[in-house]
């Protein structure tokens, strides 16, 4: 008897762990745009024009190569709405001997999936997901009787464990394990930045830009000027583009913000790498030969490479450890709803403008722009870490929960109490000013901290800092600031506190 083989819409590779030593002539492929995955969350439309049309791209391209593939295509009226749904209808037709799926990224889904054996009364084999260096096990091996885990020791284990960048007697190559050091300069306009890959919407993300337009119409951000790479092979010109024009410069520039630049030196592949378009350690290797081939230098290779099985493998391990509990911390106990300009853009504080405006009409703002510009904001205001979750799983094209939650939770609003990083990012508008242009258009003015004009970073960082001091005072990464807010005058003192106070009680106003 044939099986049904389930291909979800983040696993669109024929590497997949679901595929192997399947049948291609009797086994039935199944693919489904569901309206429950397209609505857990309010998805950005660039990322639902995205899914939907690699995920028609896929089945297109299985089909061509002799697989049999049910797909639904999605309409407002599908009577399967849901996954389980979906496999209800083809069990029923189908009688298959088994469902077999590759796990999937995400708690919501894996319970789900779970009980589908009960549900549907068949055989359900659920297959570890091959697509990471580091698998579940081997993390949790990892991580046990560690009370904090560090990314930078489990880097060093990846390198070990994959070779790249290490020279021939297990040394890592150029001497030291982490470039970061020659990683933090400010751009200033040169070199300029490339254009980001594009690639023109064929037919089939047309029809896709259309459905969104039509359907999904309240959901976040535009469709307008769609341009990301929707199949494999698209994806590995993105791929090539990204080394040949920006990897050269993507260590120097990685911490940079800029007022007319969306995109900078970075890679924009985490859709593609997200999805299953392309391979993590296909994309670390072509980034090794180009430091090997003199194309790019050491810094950039070796930042760019630790991102992806360092923090990339990291984050994901941390999830699978620490879930279902992880979603519930909130250790510094924040209760502050989200200002509403996070979806708007419509505030006078201009980095945080750009950012949201960026994300808005690209699905994309870099790492910097999520860490220390939107997400440092919320950490100094104090956002409840559910609603900034959201946020952040809803407006980004590569936004799946195993790599949102662990870096908005853990790593930006520190509601983990420090598990995944030592301390929280938190920044005043000085950070901003070294590493932007945005200061210098800004309503605001980045030198005062109180005053109606005092740039809100100053002063909110602050509040940030004495509201939480017993949570942070003895953390040794943090003395210092403790030691320069405490050498402040009491009137001084007073005064950044009366600011931030008024601009907690005024966030929409900002
Ligand atoms: P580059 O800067 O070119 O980096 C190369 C690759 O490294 C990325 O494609 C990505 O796969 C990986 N990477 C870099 N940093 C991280 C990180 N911190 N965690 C995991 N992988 C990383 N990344 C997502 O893929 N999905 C998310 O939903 C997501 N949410 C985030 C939320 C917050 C609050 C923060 C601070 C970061 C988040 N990141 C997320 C990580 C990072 O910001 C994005 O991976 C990166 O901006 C994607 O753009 P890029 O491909 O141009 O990355
Ligand atoms: C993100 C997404 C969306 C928008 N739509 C679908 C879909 O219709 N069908 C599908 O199989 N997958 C979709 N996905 C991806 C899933 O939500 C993803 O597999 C889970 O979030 C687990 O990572």
């Amino acid at each position: 008897m044939a099986n049904l083989i389930l291909i979800l819409g983040d696993q669109l590779t024929t590497r997949l762990s679901a595929l192997e030593n399947a049948d291609k002539n009797n086994d039935l492929v199944v693919m489904a745009e569901v309206k429950e995955e397209a609505s857990y969350t309010n998805h950005h439309k660039k990322k639902l024009v995205f899914i939907f049309s690699a995920m028609r791209h896929f089945a297109q391209a299985l089909t061509g190569q002799g697989w049999r593939v049910h797909y639904q295509e999605y309409q407002p009226d599908n009577e399967a709405t849901s996954l389980g749904q979906v496999l209800t209808q083809r069990v029923k037709e189908h009688q298959p001997a088994r469902i077999i799926a590759t796990e999937c990224g995400e708690w919501r889904l894996h319970q789900q999936m779970s009980q589908w054996q009960d549900t549907l009364k068949v055989p359900v084999e659920i297959r570890p997901d091959t697509r990471f260096v580091c698998s579940k096990p081997e993390f949790a091996d990892w991580a046990q009787g560690r009370k904090q885990l560090r990314m930078e020791f489990f880097y060093r284990e990846m390198r070990k464990k994959t070779g790249l960048l290490m020279s021939p007697d297990n040394e890592p190559e150029g001497g030291n394990w982490n470039y970061d050091a020659d990683n933090r300069k400010k751009w200033s306009g040169k070199p300029p930045a490339p254009a980001p890959f594009r690639m023109e919407p064929d037919d089939i993300t047309r029809d896709v830009i259309k459905l969104v337009e039509r359907h999904f119409s309240d959901h976040f951000g535009s469709t307008e000027d769609f341009h990301f790479a929707v199949t494999e092979q698209q994806a590995w010109q993105a791929l090539e583009h990204f080394i040949d024009y920006a990897l050269p410069c993507f260590g120097d520039y990685q911490d940079a913000l800029s007022d007319t630049e969306d995109w900078l030196f970075h890679s924009i592949l985490s859709p593609y790498l997200n999805t299953g378009l392309l391979d993590p350690l296909d994309v670390c290797e072509a980034a090794a030969r180009a430091w090997h081939s003199g194309q790019a230098p050491l810094n950039a290779v070796e930042g760019f490479i630790r991102q992806i099985i360092g923090w990339r493998e990291f984050v994901r391990g941390i999830y699978w450890l620490l879930m279902p509990d992880y979603a519930d911390e909130n250790r510094l106990g924040n209760t502050r709803k989200l200002p509403w300009f996070y979806w708007t853009g419509d505030t006078r504080m201009r980095c945080m403008h750009k950012a949201i405006d960026a994300t808005r009409r690209n699905g994309y703002a870099h790492h910097i722009q999520r860490l220390m510009v939107t997400g440092n904001f919320a950490l100094l205001t104090g956002i409840e870490p559910k609603e900034i979750c959201d946020w952040y799983l809803a407006v980004y094209i590569d936004a799946f929960d195993w790599v949102e939650l662990p870096n908005t939770l853990g790593m930006v609003m520190h509601a983990d109490g420090g598990y995944l990083g030592s301390k929280p990012y938190a920044a005043s508008g000085k950070y901003i000013q070294r590493m932007s242009d945005h200061c210098q258009n800004c309503h605001y003015r980045v030198q005062d901290a109180t005053g109606d004009k005092a740039c809100p970073f100053n002063s909110l960082y602050w509040h940030f800092l004495d509201r939480h001091r017993k949570a942070f005072a003895s953390n040794p990464r943090m003395a210092m600031m403790y030691r320069n807010w405490d050498r402040q005058a009491s009137d001084k003192k007073q005064a950044l506190i009366a600011r931030a106070e008024w601009l907690l009680d005024n966030l929409d106003s900002l």
